[in-house]
């Protein structure tokens, strides 16, 4: 995949793993779809509740987000919490969630069609 393919912002991209998985050719662990967010379970959990969250639309990472997707990204985030209750994640304050966007090679983005890292049900976070 070369760089000019991570700038594209179609609607679905062919060679794109979480495009295939939003319209279902691709099988995953459902945890939330509607018209233009889909939510599944990471496939190697760093934690007892670990979910992605997606925009079926092919956006390639945080890179590219243009003010018009403002509101597509506040949907995504304010359904976070909702669906982190409903996954297991244990109550605001003793509980909680961390929401992880990686982008780009050097913020260990992997896969690249934007998404929420949830994460949560355990505290394995290190602070230092
Ligand atoms: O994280 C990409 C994340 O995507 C990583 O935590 C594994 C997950 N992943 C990769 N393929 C799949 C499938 N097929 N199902 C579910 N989860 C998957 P990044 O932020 O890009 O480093």
């Amino acid at each position: 995949m070369t760089e000019h393919h991570h700038e594209h912002r179609n609607a679905y991209e062919p060679d794109c793993i979480f495009c295939k998985i939003a319209e279902g050719s691709i099988p995953s662990r459902k945890v939330y779809g509607d018209d233009e967010i889909y939510a599944f379970h990471d496939i190697s959990p760093w934690a007892p509740v670990h979910f992605l969250m997606i925009p079926k639309r092919h956006v390639p990472s945080m890179a590219q987000v243009r003010p018009e997707d403002a509101g597509l990204l506040g949907r995504m985030l304010a359904l976070a919490p909702k669906l982190a209750l409903e996954q297991g994640c244990n109550p605001y304050p003793e509980g909680g969630f961390r929401i992880v966007i990686n982008t780009g090679a050097e913020g260990g983005q992997e896969v690249h069609h934007l998404h929420l890292h949830v994460i949560g049900g355990a505290r394995p976070w290190l602070k230092g």
